[in-house]
């Protein structure tokens, strides 16, 4: 029973080493964008929906009663739905529009939930070469190291990473630069994006930010990153406060409280349509 989701766990390194490998020999030669989805700016390539289909064909031949929410299969009409049921998220290529540009951070991501609760969560930082794991109860690590976050209390000594997302509605664009106005002018030493959400939540676990936070991010995003941070000993909550919801769209992953509840006196909030809405 200890044991449980290991084979699964052990799994999901080897495919997400193995999709790495592909991201890296893509980046070399075929960074086209094939499609866009929700806005002009929200790229697909060929090598997220290869990715994806190479993680999905291998979970299913191994374990073959799990269930999936994939970035790419739910772009393609799949349901987005978390049941009590084991099932994989999967983000093939977070970073994509880096993977574009061939700027620097890409990760494949993979989160495995139970009954609703993350088990385990792997990240592998594909051109740093950076496996990040988490499992429920036992820890976050890099390549085997163990993580720990920040444990600075005073988010004027901090930096904090955000994103804008792909999302260039005027209003949520003015409540993203009003919030990020006021944090930047609380002041904090520095704001950063590393334009991947689960790298963004993997420096919060290393504890090189402090916190990150975002509204417009997908359960696949935030699902594996999200154990990441709790393991390595920080806090997730929603940008009004309270506890988060992966389905919802809305993030704060920090340190400790302190920082995550003044993130939230400085947050103008909005409620994008939930990933699992009809
Ligand atoms: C992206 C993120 C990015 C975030 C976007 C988007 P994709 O994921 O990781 O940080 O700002 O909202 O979700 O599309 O590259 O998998």
């Amino acid at each position: 029973m200890d044991d449980l989701w290991q084979d699964a766990m052990d799994h999901a390194v080897a495919i997400a080493r193995k999709s790495g490998q592909m991201v890296r020999e893509a980046l070399r030669d075929d960074r086209k964008v094939m499609m866009t989805k929700s806005s002009s700016i929200d790229l697909v390539t060929q090598t997220d929906q290869k990715v994806e289909q190479l993680i999905i064909k291998s979970v299913k031949e191994k374990f073959p009663t799990h269930r999936f929410i994939g970035e790419e299969s739910v772009a393609a009409g799949e349901p987005c739905d978390l049941t009590d049921f084991p099932t994989w998220i999967i983000d093939p290529i977070d970073g994509t529009t880096n993977f574009v540009h061939a700027f620097p951070f890409v990760a494949v991501s993979i989160g495995f939930c139970v009954n609703k609760q993350c088990e385990f969560g792997v990240v592998y930082s594909c051109l740093q070469d950076q496996m990040f794991t988490a499992r429920r109860g036992r820890g976050a690590f890099c390549n085997g190291e163990p993580l720990q976050v920040s444990t600075e209390e005073d988010i004027s000594r901090s930096i904090i990473a955000t994103e804008f997302g792909s999302n260039r509605e005027t209003e949520a664009i003015d409540r993203m630069f009003s919030s990020l106005r006021k944090i930047v002018c609380i002041p904090v030493q520095g704001v950063r994006s590393a334009g991947s959400a689960a790298v963004n939540m993997c420096l919060v676990a290393s504890g090189c930010v402090e916190a990150y936070y975002e509204i417009g991010i997908h359960v696949w995003d935030v699902a594996a990153g999200s154990l990441l941070v709790t393991e390595a000993g920080g806090v997730l909550m929603d940008v009004e406060g309270g506890v988060v919801d992966l389905m919802s769209r809305r993030i704060i992953a920090a340190n400790n409280r302190t920082l995550a509840e003044r993130i939230v006196k400085e947050i103008d909030s909005f409620s994008p349509t939930r990933d699992d809405a009809p």
